[in-house]
């Protein structure tokens, strides 16, 4: 056992390759501060048939997460690295969960009501509802002590807490109550067509967005179009400039220097010059990270070994907390 902090955090697998603001906002940030935890980093797979999507597509999506995990630099000796679906006992939990969460408390969650704006809940899947509850299993199986999120996870990591108090009420203490960390460091990356939106995995169009897995020419090219905003001067002002704000941050977020020191940089520049040196930065970083994440999907097996070993690791501690949670409801146990 050890003292540090446990930590669990994940990715979904929702599209082909990472993008730059799940490296600068998640993956570098776990990478860093890998040494100072105890990490479960997992591949939340069972979240993405909350969406349609081809068999072949998702069990290829998920290799390339993993593959990027750990060119990104996580350790994956260090760590426990694993897929969630590898360990049933996220679904098994969820079920026991979803009987002590109320339906009006299911409902309320504003991230179902944002992702089924569009076509109505009737057009939803039940998975989708139920989401917060399987999220809540993914936590509370590994008793962590932190869950780093984004601020649009804040309300399920609440209800985790609830359902977590709740059930230690009336059954027992079997969990430990986690708190929800948000990450100070992570940068928040926006799309380059679209600044004012976050960059996305799920968004319509691919031109506003920077892959880990594209080749260099293409990154260069991605930056090269992004909007940029009127005027001519280099300076940060998200409000005024949301395009020029947000090269000028991933230029010091990838290069380590500050904003201001980028803009004094820029000073009396043309955007096209900006373009220019936030392309050469990024490829910079990002080019090794693909390069290794290649070399590591041409060798399946050695990427299933490292699943393999953290598949035992996360069931070990998975399965003692799913038995404890099974003999407190009153399950009779299998002898
Ligand atoms: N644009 C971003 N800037 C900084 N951080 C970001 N993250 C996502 N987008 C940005 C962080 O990356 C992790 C990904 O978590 P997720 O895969 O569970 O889903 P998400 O947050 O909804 O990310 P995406 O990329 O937009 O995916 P889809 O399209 O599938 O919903 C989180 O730590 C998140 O904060």
């Amino acid at each position: 056992m050890t003292s540090q902090p446990r930590v669990l955090s994940g990715m979904q697998p929702s599209a082909d390759s990472l993008h730059l603001g799940n490296y600068l906002g998640a993956l570098r940030p776990w990478v860093q501060r890998q040494s100072e935890q105890e990490n479960f980093f997992f591949v939340p797979d069972l979240h993405s048939l909350t969406s349609r999507i081809e068999p072949g597509v998702l069990a290829e999506r998920t290799r390339k997460t993993v593959a990027q995990y750990i060119a990104g630099g996580l350790d994956p000796e260090a760590n426990v690295l694993f897929i969630q679906s590898h360990v049933p006992e996220h679904a098994e939990l969820a079920w026991v969960l979803s009987c002590v969460t109320g339906f009006g408390e299911a409902s309320r969650m504003t991230q179902f009501k944002d992702k089924t704006a569009k076509g109505g809940a009737d057009q939803a899947n039940v998975g989708l509802f139920t989401y917060p509850i399987l999220m809540a299993s993914d936590i509370l199986l590994y008793k962590p002590d932190a869950v780093p999120v984004g601020d649009d996870q804040r309300q399920h990591v609440e209800l985790t807490r609830t359902l977590a108090q709740r059930f230690n009420s009336r059954f027992g203490e079997v969990f430990k109550v986690p708190e929800a960390s948000i990450p100070a460091a992570g940068a928040r990356v926006y799309d380059l067509q679209n600044p004012t939106s976050k960059m996305s995995k799920s968004s319509e169009s691919p031109a506003g967005r920077i892959e880990i897995l594209d080749s260099d020419k293409q990154i260069a090219k991605r930056i090269k179009s992004a909007v940029t905003d009127a005027g001519t001067e280099i300076r940060f002002d998200r409000e005024e400039k949301p395009g020029v704000s947000n090269l000028l941050d991933i230029y010091s977020s990838v290069t380590g220097r500050t904003v201001a020191e980028a803009e004094e940089e820029f000073a009396g520049k043309m955007y096209g010059h900006l373009k220019v040196a936030v392309a050469e930065a990024v490829v910079a970083e990002i080019a090794p990270v693909r390069e290794r994440a290649l070399e590591l999907l041409a060798d399946p097996a050695e990427l299933d070994r490292i699943l393999a070993s953290g598949r035992e690791k996360a069931r070990a501690v998975a399965a003692a907390t799913l038995g404890d949670v099974y003999s407190a409801v009153g399950f009779l146990r299998a002898g």
